[in-house]
């Protein structure tokens, strides 16, 4: 049996990084509602992730996008984010708002683009430099729309020769975490469609080049979990961008559609040594929150992360082995499904109390009036950007 001690430490070490468009307005293409309190400026989103590290103690990192987050002096805003006991996360590119990038972006035919393109990652790089972020993550909305558009193949040659000059300016310490997303918003074939084409790309890049598994960005039905389990082997899954899909790139709490799930991807990067700190892999959510209040909203899914995490760590690796190995197909998936039947929720209410934390972090956050005051003093909410 799991020693719950163990289980405790590691929970206890558990880091999830919350995305700065997270806390602000956001929508889909039919309406972006406003929601009372919502962040003014990058420095109003550090305070609201403040609170949400505040009442879960393990999300003390903020990914930012460029250039939803515009500031003049971006190490001010890492020692304001130090203020608050955070740090700035993965810096998140944005190379598909402006009208040049109608045929795409790094994967544009016409050279002046791709110039451009590869000038704002390059421009994150030093963006990097001065908040101390580690991770520039890379996410492109390339692709075609029609058979024959454009020739993939060499789409595939502009991508690999943007992303080499981007690597090689990749600093000591700092990885280039390329993410894979199936369509959307190019509907025949997107330019890093699955975690194949992205792996091929980080194994060509070299080591410091990483995949990132967002959970919204497959066909229906695809064994997410599986995909962890080989990039873990691999050595090359650089992190995850966590949210939920009932259909499409939803963008909704992680964990709200499908639990299951969640703990069967858990459930792979325990086995596979993926919460060590050594195994580099950063727990980021990536989602908008639409029609709910953002702070609570963030609080629930980084808590959903966190009991799914802590199923996967209850999971009797011993036994699991024992009946895998003897050929028990049905001994080997009780204990699996024994694990995932615990309610790990009185466990992770001792283990927030045993830390000073109180031990609901969402009634917590309820009860600070933290909601009513930003209603009442941020007037003029911050649209995140777009329904990432
Ligand atoms: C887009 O669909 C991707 O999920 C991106 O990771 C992300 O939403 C965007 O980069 C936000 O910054
Ligand atoms: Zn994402
Ligand atoms: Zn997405």
């Amino acid at each position: 049996m799991p020693d719950i001690a163990a289980v405790k430490a590691a929970l206890a070490a558990q880091r999830i990084e919350t995305p700065s468009w997270g806390y602000g307005n956001s929508g889909t293409r039919f309406k972006v509602f406003t929601r009372p309190g919502v962040p003014r400026d990058p420095y109003e989103k550090l305070d609201d992730a403040a609170r949400v590290h505040a009442y879960t103690g393990i999300a003390p990192t903020v990914s930012l996008h460029i250039p939803w987050d515009r500031v003049d002096d971006w190490a001010a805003l890492a020692a304001y984010a130090k203020e608050r006991g955070l740090r700035l996360g993965a810096i998140n590119s944005n190379t598909f708002q402006d009208d040049a990038y109608r045929l795409g972006s790094v994967c544009h035919p016409d050279p002046a683009v791709r110039r451009k393109a590869v000038g704002h990652l390059l421009d994150c790089v030093d963006i990097m430099d001065a908040t101390g972020s580690a991770d520039l993550k890379l996410w492109f909305a390339d692709g075609t729309n029609y058979p024959g558009q454009d020739d993939v193949t060499a789409r595939q040659e502009r991508l690999a020769e943007s992303l080499a000059e981007v690597y090689a300016r990749l600093g000591e310490g700092q990885r280039m975490l390329l993410e894979y997303k199936l369509f959307e918003p190019a509907f025949y074939a997107t330019d890093v469609p699955d975690w194949g084409t992205a792996y091929a790309h980080c194994l060509a890049l070299g080591p410091k080049a990483r995949v990132v598994v967002d959970t919204g960005h497959h066909a229906p039905g695809t064994n997410i979990e599986f995909i962890v389990a080989l990039l873990l082997r691999a050595g090359r899954l650089g992190g995850f961008d966590f949210n939920s899909r009932f259909y499409a790139d939803d963008d909704l709490m992680a964990g709200a559609a499908d639990p299951f799930q969640l703990f069967r991807i858990m459930h792979e990067v325990v086995r596979n040594g993926g919460l060590e700190p050594s195994a580099g892999v950063a727990f980021m959510l990536d989602q908008c929150h639409n029609v709910e209040d953002k702070v609570p909203a963030v609080i629930r899914s980084v808590m959903n992360v966190q009991e799914a995490t802590a199923k996967a760590l209850l999971v009797d690796a011993d036994a699991l082995a024992a009946a895998q190995r003897s050929g028990d197909v049905l001994a080997a998936h009780a204990v699996l499904m024994d694990a995932y039947a615990t309610d790990v929720r009185p466990l992770l209410r001792a283990l927030r109390e045993e830390r000073g934390l109180d031990p609901d972090p969402v009634a917590a956050y309820l009860r600070s009036g933290h909601q009513e005051r930003i209603a009442a003093e941020r007037v003029g909410g911050d649209q995140a950007g777009w329904g990432a």
